[in-house]
């Protein structure tokens, strides 16, 4: 619904929608150039474009309202967005050379006659320049109802009438590659492609949408200096339940806009190919790291620690070790407090280090609430990536804080954190792991423990 106030320059809406309704009565005598059917090519089209949607999207001048299409203009692109996967609906969005546009329709399965990659022509007569949030479409109609004018998309009448289907492109639309921080209003309703993006870490490895309530979902991309933008899913696309990846790479959207937050939309998940390293991560050496230094900055607060080459397991119960951050420090934690079930065994275990010569490990400690001492610091040899409870851990002797360790202030429920000293590792001709080890119940033995600074070297 949109507010009565709405202002326009070309016309009042009465006088539109009457407009759109002789359209319906007297435009049925135009040529009829329909294709439904050629899955390539297309039959030749009897109509010019004369204006192209640069030129179009210029003649929406009525921020917040409607602006008529002259009734002699067409304008032409080839579609860059359908509704297959749901993840739009009832709407089209076209490009051509100068720019793209999204087309309102009042039903769906656009797709079957108009899908990506198929030119379309539009004949102006009858249309109007909307826009929603500020993104322009192209509408069929506008109608009071109630004191409130009501968006109407491009009737089937409307579509038999303005709307001439052309040729497929021989191969899919090529999106424009462009950087999170150069995309401008100019992309808008257009395919680009982000190169080098990868979700932010408390978005990895989450739904793209909510599939259970079909509530639409922001998730956020990041460039590797710190550039974002969201990536907005539909619940009712039919990906909503798709996991988000953990890696980088590239990704092609349309690019819409929702007031003030510019926000791409996937076509599906073929769209994104993030499968490499994440930004500032390495690649595994076959004789594993020959130093470690993690200081647990990409962590996410209250998410699941994801690292690269390390393993969070709950091998007993279900909590595992969690981000958390105090005073931008972010760091590692884990807690039986009100965990359920009550036994709690988890294990955090570092990428593989290179065991061949004599290295040392040391990382800080802290704890929190005080109940028992839950921390235990390990190494192993034969540690596979998903054997944490069957692997032998041979146990390390780092300093841990206990239950008189200094406040961190007054007040506090944590301690101050304990550095380890420096642990020698035993020396082997392969690969090994630090493991460090939480237990506890959600009776008794609740105390958070934390770890930070984890080197090896
Ligand atoms: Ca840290």
């Amino acid at each position: 619904m949109l507010p009565l106030m709405r202002l326009f320059k070309n016309n009042n809406w009465p006088l539109l929608a009457t407009a759109s309704m002789a359209l319906l009565l007297t435009f049925s005598a135009c040529v009829d150039t329909e294709f439904d059917e050629p899955p390539t090519g297309g039959a030749p089209v009897d109509i010019t474009p004369n204006m192209s949607i640069a030129q179009l999207r210029a003649l929406h001048v009525t921020s917040g309202g409607y602006d008529s299409i002259p009734a002699d203009a067409v304008f032409s692109g080839v579609v860059v967005m359908d509704d297959r996967s749901g993840n739009y609906y009832k709407t089209l969005v076209i490009q051509d050379s100068t720019g793209g546009i999204e087309i309102s329709f009042n039903d769906g399965y656009l797709y079957t006659s108009m899908p990506v990659g198929r030119t379309i022509y539009v004949r102006g007569k009858g249309l109007l320049l909307s826009d929603y949030e500020g993104l322009i479409q192209v509408i069929g109609s506008v109608v009071e109802e109630g004191g409130d004018l009501r968006d109407f998309g491009l009737t089937e009448a409307q579509v038999r009438t303005n709307v001439v289907k052309g040729a497929y492109l021989p191969s899919p639309p090529v999106p424009k590659k462009v950087k999170i921080n150069e995309i401008n209003d100019s992309h808008l309703s257009t395919l680009i492609e982000l190169e080098d993006v990868e979700f932010i870490g408390a978005d990895t490895m989450k739904t793209y949408a909510d599939p259970v309530t079909n509530n639409s979902l922001n998730r956020t991309l990041q460039d590797c200096n710190g550039n974002t933008i969201l990536l907005r899913t539909s619940g009712y696309a039919d990906f909503a339940a798709a996991i988000t990846p953990r890696g980088k790479g590239n990704l092609v959207g349309v690019l819409g806009v929702f007031r003030d937050d510019l926000q791409l939309y996937i076509r599906d998940t073929t769209d994104v190919n993030l499968d490499s390293l994440r930004c500032g991560e390495v690649p595994l050496p076959a004789e594993g790291f020959s130093s470690l230094n993690e200081t647990f900055s990409s962590v996410a607060s209250f998410e699941e620690a994801a690292l690269a080459y390390w393993a969070n397991v709950a091998v007993v119960g279900a909590e595992k070790w969690e981000g958390r951050g105090f005073s931008g420090n972010q760091f590692v934690q884990a807690s039986a407090f009100n965990a359920s079930p009550s036994n709690v065994e988890t294990w955090l275990i570092s990428a593989p280090i290179d065991l061949r010569t004599q290295k040392e490990v040391s990382f800080r400690s802290s704890w929190g609430f005080y109940k028992h001492q839950g921390l235990t610091v390990w190494v192993s040899t034969d540690f596979t990536g998903s054997n944490a409870a069957t692997a032998t851990w041979q146990p390390l002797n780092p300093i841990l804080p206990n239950a008189g360790t200094a406040l961190d202030s007054p007040g506090s429920s944590y301690c101050q954190w304990v550095s380890s000293g420096n642990v020698a590792l035993p020396v082997y001709n392969g690969k090994g792991y630090i493991g460090f080890k939480y237990t506890g119940d959600s009776g008794n033995n609740t105390t958070t423990w934390r770890v930070d600074d984890v080197k090896v070297q």
